[in-house]
């Protein structure tokens, strides 16, 4: 298998789905094969999910929320804090995850592109998202203090833009790394390579000129794109994978 080098010229731009979080006991989107209790995990994600049952929206997220508070970071997320940790600035992680099992595993630059299970903000007013991990009473939506209005789980929904700050990040650091003449390296683990825009940002690296690696369990939609794939579960190989150096 070959190995990754992460040097003092290394700038490393890493990549997460559900599959990171499998082994922790959190139920991929595929796992569910994209259901929940038979509805498109689509269309409960959705403004207009939301607009037709707010309740059947709280509580979808209500239980996501029960259940990532009671399960741990594995050994696939501490893999990547250790990465962090030897290439510091050189390193930024974009996760699709809203569990934030990276942050409780440590990392510390992380982008949550699609948002936070344990954020909640208002649907009208400008009260800015707060912590929230509330598990509502299944029928309950909560209303904002402010203007009264229905509160919503702080996540990016499909059909909804990404915040373009998040996007920024993101194509800020590959920038830097072309600017600063040193090896950019995109690493992605444990995503199928179906939602867009996450699953654009190898072409953005291979453009770039930087180096493509995939870990996953099983072929993603985008496996051809990238250079480097290694076949199996990121618990098991991302701990072994790379050569710090
Ligand atoms: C937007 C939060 C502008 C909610 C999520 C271009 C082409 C086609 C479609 C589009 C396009 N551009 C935009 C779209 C539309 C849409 C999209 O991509 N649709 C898809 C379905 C075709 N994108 C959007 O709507 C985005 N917004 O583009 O705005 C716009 C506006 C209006 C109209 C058009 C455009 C917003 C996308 C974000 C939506 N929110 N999450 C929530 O979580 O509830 S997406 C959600 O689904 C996740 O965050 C993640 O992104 C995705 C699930 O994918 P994965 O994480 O990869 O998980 P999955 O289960 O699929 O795969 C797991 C993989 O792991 C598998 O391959 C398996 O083999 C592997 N695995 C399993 N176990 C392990 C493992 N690997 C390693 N180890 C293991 N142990
Ligand atoms: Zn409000």
């Amino acid at each position: 298998m070959d190995s990754l080098i992460l040097d003092s010229n290394t700038w490393l731009l890493v990549l997460t789905g559900a599959g990171v979080s499998a082994e922790s006991g959190v139920p991929t989107f595929r796992g569910m094969s994209g259901l929940w209790e038979d509805q498109h995990v689509e269309a409960v994600a959705s403004p207009e999910g939301f607009r037709k049952d707010p309740s059947r929206v709280w509580r979808f997220y209500s239980e996501r929320r029960k259940g990532a508070a009671a399960v741990h970071p594995n050994p696939g997320h501490e893999a990547l804090v250790a990465w962090e940790r030897h290439l510091g600035d050189r390193f930024l992680l974009a996760t699709q995850n809203v569990d934030g099992l990276h942050t409780r595993a440590g990392s510390q630059r992380v982008v949550e592109m699609h948002g936070n299970l344990f954020k909640t903000r208002c649907s009208r007013c400008e009260r800015p998202p707060f912590d929230d991990a509330t598990v509502y009473p299944t029928g309950t939506v909560p209303e904002c203090d402010a203007c009264g209005m229905r509160l919503r789980p702080h996540i990016v929904w499909f059909g909804e833009y990404l915040e373009p700050a998040d996007i920024q990040r993101i194509e800020d650091f590959s920038l830097r790394a072309a600017t600063s003449g040193g090896r950019l390296v995109f690493l992605a683990a444990g995503t199928s390579g179906a939602v867009y825009p996450a699953a654009g940002i190898v072409d953005q690296v291979r453009k770039a000129g930087g180096e493509t690696w995939l870990v996953n369990l099983d072929p993603a939609e985008n496996s051809s794109r990238f250079e480097h794939r290694v076949v199996g579960k990121s618990g098991e190989v991302l701990p072994t994978l790379a050569k710090l150096a």
